[in-house]
């Protein structure tokens, strides 16, 4: 598993999070998690829950239900609004994308046990000339990316450690990518153990921008809030 060269757009920041930071930007989102519990989304048509815990900060969040893939203002299971995206997440964003329009929905991704993420592209943002930024807390993971916007195609294997940013953008926006493992016990910054990732996105079109197509739009009631679980 050579740490080959990234696909072109991706930039690894390795260790971009000292542990106090670390450690701030976790106490942020025990506040955030408090009002937007971790749900379990399900697969679009079959309902199929997925292994990794989600919720959202930011006007937007992104959910999945038995109706489709969407970006919507509010909890699928509390009806209430997302928290907004703490102060250290955007000092992120703009530290690493200074040029970019403000994130308008990060999505809070948990991964305990077995919980991983299959090969998928994000493609539910109008917006997707602009990046997406990716913090890794917790536990070490094995994360998989396509060298181009096709499934199939041979993938590049970088594991992400807690304090890690990654870039996402240019040519690698579409590409596919997922969580294949995650190594238990390989960080003692979570309560409870496991794997947390942020990914803040922007997700309308940005004015003086071409719109790109966009997905479907639909409601409908989705999964459940899993028992709160602390981190
Ligand atoms: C490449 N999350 O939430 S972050 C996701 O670690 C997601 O939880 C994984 O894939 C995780 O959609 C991987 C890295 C990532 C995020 C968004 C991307 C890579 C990306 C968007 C486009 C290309
Ligand atoms: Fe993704």
């Amino acid at each position: 598993m050579a740490e080959a060269t990234l696909p072109p757009g991706c930039r690894h920041l390795p260790g971009f999070l000292d542990r106090p930071d670390q450690e701030a930007l976790v106490s942020a989102l025990r506040l955030a998690v408090a009002a937007a519990p971790f749900f379990t989304p399900v697969m679009p048509r079959t309902g199929k829950p997925f292994s990794v815990q989600m919720t959202n900060v930011g006007s937007l969040g992104w959910v999945s239900d038995v109706s489709g893939y969407r970006y919507q203002p509010s909890h699928p299971v509390t009806g209430g609004p997302w928290p907004a995206i703490p102060a250290e997440l955007l000092q992120i964003w703009r530290t690493c994308l200074p040029e970019a329009p403000e994130p308008q929905a990060c999505l809070v991704n948990l991964y305990r046990g077995e919980a991983r993420m299959g090969l998928h592209q994000d493609r539910d943002e109008q917006a997707l000339e602009v990046p997406v930024v990716s913090v890794s807390l917790g536990d070490s993971a094995m994360f998989r990316m396509s060298a181009a916007p096709q499934r199939g195609g041979p993938t590049t294997g970088i594991r992400l450690e807690s304090g890690d940013v990654f870039v996402f953008g240019g040519e690698s926006r579409l590409n596919f990518h997922g969580i294949s493992r995650v190594y238990a016990e390989t960080s003692d910054l979570l309560v409870g153990g496991g794997r947390l990732n942020l990914t803040l996105r922007r997700v309308t079109a940005v004015a003086g921008q071409r719109p790109h197509a966009s997905g479907s739009v639909a409601a409908s009631p989705c999964s459940s809030v899993g028992r709160a679980p602390d981190f």
